[in-house]
């Protein structure tokens, strides 16, 4: 299957578990810390500047934004996590939110784990990696602002990612730059093979 990613457009914004929709089609969530470049790569696989916001000061995506594709497809933005300076009721909220829609939403089908490239895994990432156990889903690291790194130390670090996260349900890792474009025509066939014929039972 191949999808017309450009045709994504904004189905609705979630504040609360409640506003999930129950809608048919297979999701792909974009998962990081705040800042990591999920709303910028989430415009880049679907060719379009400004529909996911992208924030200058890191936290401002607060609820889950769905966005779909051509009736085929959710591709799901959620809240960045793990920014110190967030006040406690962001924390609060991503706490309530998020745990919810990764350990319940049988629509979820892949997981895309933004980890910056010069930073790797975090300590503030330990908790959302336990939120992924026994998922029925599968988790592709993705390597974000690829562009910041060196050519000789892009393939060490992803290397790198691959022995820390192998293993179910862990895909093997790809690096992005969503402002060079590098890393798109991958994912957007990682998407498109998972999603690949698969109905979801509501
Ligand atoms: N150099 C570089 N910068 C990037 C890239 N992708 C995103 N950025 C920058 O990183 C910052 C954060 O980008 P966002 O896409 O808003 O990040 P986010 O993960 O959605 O952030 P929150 O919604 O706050 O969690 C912005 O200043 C972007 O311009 C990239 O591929 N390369
Ligand atoms: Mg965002």
């Amino acid at each position: 299957m191949t999808l017309p990613w450009a045709k994504a457009s904004f189905h609705r914004g979630a504040g609360q578990p409640d506003d999930f929709p129950p809608t048919p089609w297979p999701e792909v969530a974009l998962v990081g810390r705040s800042n990591v470049g999920k709303s910028s790569l989430l415009n880049a696989l679907v060719m379009q500047n400004n529909l996911a916001r992208v924030a200058k000061t890191p936290g401002r995506t607060q609820a889950i934004n769905f966005f779909l594709i051509d009736q085929r497809a959710m591709l799901v933005d959620l809240p960045g996590y793990g920014y110190a300076k967030a006040p406690p009721d962001v924390l609060k909220n991503w706490q309530q939110l998020c745990p919810a829609y990764l350990q319940q939403r049988d629509q979820l089908k892949l997981v895309l784990w933004l980890l910056d490239s010069r930073r790797g895994l975090m300590p503030t990432d330990d908790p959302v990696r336990d939120l992924y156990e026994d998922a029925a889903y599968k988790v592709l690291p993705v390597l974000t602002k690829m562009d910041q790194m060196k050519k000789p130390e892009q393939e060490g670090v992803l290397k790198h990612i691959a022995h820390q996260l192998s293993g179910p349900p862990f895909l093997p890792p790809v690096g992005v730059s969503a402002d060079k474009g590098w890393g798109l025509k991958e994912l957007r066939l990682a998407c498109e093979k998972i999603i690949k014929g698969v109905s979801v039972s509501l």
